[in-house]
């Protein structure tokens, strides 16, 4: 199947549904037969940043660095799927000017905080707001909105298969599929 490679950048608070919008994504590309490969804290945290912690000086460096394998992964030919909060525009941004282009897809995963609070699925946010983490994003730590983003889903006012279809819509409207 013939596709234009790039990243999507996926950002959004903690339990804004990056993971769960990424994951799905990654399956209806795999059904239409795109090579497609999914970049989080699971497999980039746990390895390549395994000595980054949640400092704004850690974050940027995590953001850089995933910046930097995103791009060998679409020099491969994939389409990468890039969930991590990525709370700086101007991490972000940076990430962007590394690229070409059309190499960059922000996806803004927009949810409200109380409703990602509500979420909690790992319980974090009950831990920050009793102080037993400290900088969690959304809390006492920064998330900066995107101010132009490529894609915009509300996970807090569409379903799962919604926010999905408004992503392989945008690939399709720009020619990437
Ligand atoms: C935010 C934190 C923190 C702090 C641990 N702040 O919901 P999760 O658990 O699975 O996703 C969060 C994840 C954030 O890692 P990222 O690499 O995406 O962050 S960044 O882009 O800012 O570098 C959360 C967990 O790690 N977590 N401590 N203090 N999230």
């Amino acid at each position: 199947k013939k596709h234009k490679s790039a990243v999507l950048w996926f950002t959004g608070l903690s339990g804004s549904g990056k993971s769960s919008v990424s994951v799905e994504l990654e399956k209806r590309l795999y059904d239409l037969g795109v090579h497609s490969y999914r970049l989080d804290g699971d497999n980039v945290r746990h390895g390549l940043n395994n000595n980054l912690g949640f400092s704004q000086e850690d974050r940027t460096e995590n953001i850089r660095r995933i910046g930097e394998v995103s791009k060998l992964m679409i020099d491969a030919g994939i389409v990468t799927l890039s969930a991590f909060i990525s709370p700086y525009r101007e991490d972000r941004d940076k990430v962007r000017e590394i690229l070409d282009a059309d190499e960059f897809i922000e996806v803004y995963v927009k949810c409200s905080l109380e409703a990602c609070e509500e979420r909690d699925p790992k319980g974090l946010y009950k831990k920050a707001r009793a102080g037993e983490i400290k900088g969690f994003t959304g809390i006492d730590d920064p998330y900066e909105e995107p101010v132009n983003p490529e894609v915009i889903v509300k996970t807090d006012k569409q379903t799962l298969e919604e926010s999905v279809q408004v992503i392989i819509d945008y690939l399709y409207e720009k020619g990437y599929l």
